[in-house]
C-alpha cells in the first residue's frame, strides 16, 4: 500500500487564472485587465481559479480579459466596470456588495450585443465534463440583467435573468456544463444579453470551472510522481509520492 506524507498546502494564490486574451471573434476587441494579477506562471497557467470549491475566489486576484472598459471613476458608463467591494462605489444607485470580502466586477451593462464581460481560457481534455460557475447580482431593481455563459462563442447553458434582491450580499449562481471537444484549451466567458441603458447592471464574482463530479477539479489534479487531492475545506493538499523517490 502506498504511504504518502503531507509535503505542502498548495495555496489558492498559485492558482491563479492565466490572463491571457481569449478568441472570440464576433465580440469587440478585447482589453486586457491586469489591475491587481500577479503574474502568471508556467504552474498558474495549467490551472483556473481556485480547482478546490468553496474557497472564496474574489475578482480582486483572479485573472480575466473583458469587453467593457475599466473605469474607475463614478458613475461608471454604459459599457464599462470597475472593480469594488461595494456597488455603490461605482454607481449611487446600485446596490450589492462582495459576499465573501474582496472586491467583485462591477459592470454597467454594454448597450450593444455580443460584448463579452469576462473570459478566461480554461484547459480542458477531451471527453471530460465541466461546469462553469460564477456568483452574479443585479445591481439594480429595473430590468436585471439576463446573463449567459458561451464557450469558444457558442451558448452554453440557459441564459439567467437575474432578480432584484433588497438584501446587498444576496448572490445568485450563474452555471453551464460543456464537454472538452479536444484536449487543449476553451475560451469561457459571461455575456450580458440586456442591452437596456436603464438597467442590465450586475455584479460578478467567483468565476470557476471544475470537473462535473466536483471530485477531481482541474488544477489539483495528481501528476507522475506527485499526489494532489482537495482536503474537503478548499485546499489543494499536495503529498509526495514515495514510491516514486524509491526509485
Ligand atoms: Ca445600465
Amino acid at each position: 500500500m502506498k504511504s504518502m506524507h503531507l509535503v505542502r498546502l498548495a495555496l489558492a494564490s498559485c492558482l491563479v487564472v492565466l490572463p491571457v486574451a481569449c478568441a472570440m471573434p464576433e465580440a469587440e476587441e478585447m482589453a486586457m485587465y491586469e489591475g491587481e494579477f500577479e503574474a502568471p506562471t508556467a504552474e498558474a497557467a495549467q490551472a483556473i481559479a481556485n480547482p478546490c470549491f468553496p474557497t472564496h475566489q474574489s475578482f480582486e486576484t483572479q485573472g480575466f480579459t473583458t469587453g467593457y472598459t475599466l473605469d474607475t471613476t463614478a458613475p461608471i458608463a454604459p459599457g464599462t466596470f470597475n472593480l469594488v467591494s461595494d456597488a455603490k462605489d461605482c454607481n449611487a444607485g446600485f446596490r450589492g456588495k462582495a459576499s465573501g470580502g474582496g472586491k467583485f466586477g462591477c459592470f454597467d451593462g454594454a448597450t450593444v450585443p455580443n460584448v463579452n464581460a469576462v473570459c478566461v481560457n480554461v484547459p480542458v481534455s477531451a471527453g471530460t465534463t465541466y461546469r462553469a460557475f460564477v456568483r452574479a447580482r443585479s445591481l439594480v431593481k429595473d430590468l436585471p440583467a439576463s446573463l449567459q455563459f458561451f464557450v469558444d462563442g457558442a451558448a452554453c447553458g440557459s441564459p439567467k435573468s437575474l432578480t432584484w434582491n433588497t438584501n446587498e450580499y444576496a448572490w445568485e449562481s450563474l452555471t453551464c456544463d460543456f464537454t472538452g471537444a479536444t484536449t487543449g484549451s476553451v475560451s469561457l466567458c459571461v455575456r450580458d444579453l440586456v442591452t437596456y441603458a436603464w438597467g442590465n447592471d450586475f455584479g460578478l464574482d467567483e468565476l470557476r470551472v471544475l470537473t462535473h463530479t466536483g471530485e477531481e477539479p482541474i488544477g489539483c489534479q495528481s501528476e507522475s510522481c506527485v499526489d494532489r487531492s482537495c482536503d474537503g475545506i478548499g485546499h489543494c493538499m499536495e503529498y509526495d509520492n514515495v514510491q516514486c523517490d524509491e526509485k
